[in-house]
């Protein structure tokens, strides 16, 4: 089939998903083509039945705000009629799945049916969705789309509790190519981070407020205290300088990496041996999958649909938001001795094998045909 594929393109999980989706897809004989404002970053455009078209938005003096939305949609409303697009699939809500119903409603003025599949990926829903600015136009788009998925059944709750939906709304959660992961990890070469003594535990994100980076820093300083280590900060954003600063007036200087965003996600994690991901709210938590696909065990929150992926006392310890004494005993616990540490990372491996790809990418292609079907 053919469709277009709209995200964000940017180190967010829902981008990072909407991009493997669509790779996957591409892979698996559809066209799909990625409609958004640069290129994806994980995009590889070198690829067969993969096309990409940027939305420009011209500046104009004379708006406050430059309209994305209005572009995307002239622009969806171009890529359709020009490629014969049968069904477009929206990743975030805000505004992609408003952009995408103007964009139906233009085409059925031209006589085109477009399905669209919206997927709520997490912030969308609780943190600018449910904002009352915003909160009218998400309620409409959710409830205008052919089909809805969430990524987590927590999201799902989320998203019945906090809006008036009218929509069935399928759970698919996100996923990862675990066979990418099955090598022997002989790129995995510690010696470049850490001294063979010390345990290396890593955290990723947008550090954004709420990630609760300042509680990494501050897990890690209990940690450091028992267990010889270093923390490696992968990622960019408003709450990095806080944390930075508080890193060095506790003299951890020289045992915090901040490595800035990164396109090496798997070789950092290859070789760490803990990710703390202690979010305020996290609808799925991609960047835990991720850790775990690379054997490496999660201490986390137990917010959202984290502990739908981190397995409590399994795959790493989940706590509730700001126990940061708990989550540094945790820690500790799966870092001190070797056999622990291994008896984690193998369950880590273990559970994000249930999120493998190929279990996953049907499950979207059956959700596209029924749609499909239903619209002929
Ligand atoms: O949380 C982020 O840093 C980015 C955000 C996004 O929209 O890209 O992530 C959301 O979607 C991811 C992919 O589905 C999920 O893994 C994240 O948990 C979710 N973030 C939140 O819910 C805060």
């Amino acid at each position: 089939m053919k469709l277009a594929i709209v995200c964000y393109p940017t180190f967010g999980g829902s981008g990072v998903v909407a991009t493997m989706l669509g790779t996957a897809l591409a892979e698996r004989g559809h066209e799909v083509h990625f409609v958004t404002y640069s290129q994806p970053v994980r995009l590889e455009l070198l690829s067969r039945n993969i096309y990409f078209h940027e939305v420009n938005v011209e500046e104009y003096p004379l708006f406050h705000y430059q309209p994305y939305d209005l572009a995307l949609s002239s622009m969806l409303v171009n890529v359709v009629q020009e490629h014969g697009i049968e069904l477009l699939h929206v990743h975030y809500a805000i505004p992609h799945a408003y952009a995408g119903y103007m964009a139906q409603q233009m085409l059925k003025d031209l006589g085109i049916h477009l399905p669209m599949v919206t997927t709520l990926h997490g912030t969308d829903i609780t943190l600018v969705g449910n904002h009352p600015v915003y909160k009218p136009s998400v309620t409409f788009s959710i409830n205008n789309s052919d089909v809805v998925t969430s990524v987590s059944e927590s999201l799902k709750q989320d998203t019945l509790k906090l809006f008036d939906i009218k929509k069935h709304i399928d759970v698919v959660p996100n996923f990862i190519d675990m066979s990418t992961y099955q090598s022997e990890f002989k790129d995995c070469d510690r010696s470049v981070m850490a001294f063979p003594q010390e345990r290396i535990i890593a955290h990723i994100s947008n550090m954004r407020p709420v990630k609760r980076i300042m509680d990494v820093v501050k897990i890690f300083e209990l940690v450091e205290k028992e267990v010889p280590s270093i923390l490696i900060m992968v990622g960019d954003g408003p709450e990095r300088a806080a944390a930075e600063e508080y890193g060095n007036k506790v003299g951890l200087r020289q045992k915090i990496k901040w490595v800035g965003n990164s396109n090496e996600i798997d070789r950092i994690l290859c070789f760490s041996d803990l990710f703390l991901l202690p979010s305020e709210k996290e609808s799925f938590g991609l960047a835990a999958l991720e850790a775990m696909a690379n054997r490496t065990p999660v201490v986390s929150t137990n917010t959202g649909g984290l502990p739908e992926v981190n397995e409590d006392g399994v795959s790493g310890y989940t706590s509730q938001v700001g126990a940061i004494e708990e989550m540094a005993r945790y820690a500790i616990d799966i870092l001190k001795e070797d056999k622990n540490l291994n008896k984690f990372k193998n369950a880590a491996f273990a559970k994000a094998e249930q999120y493998d790809i190929k279990h996953i990418i049907p499950q979207y292609e059956k959700l596209y045909t029924d749609m499909l079907d239903l619209a002929h």
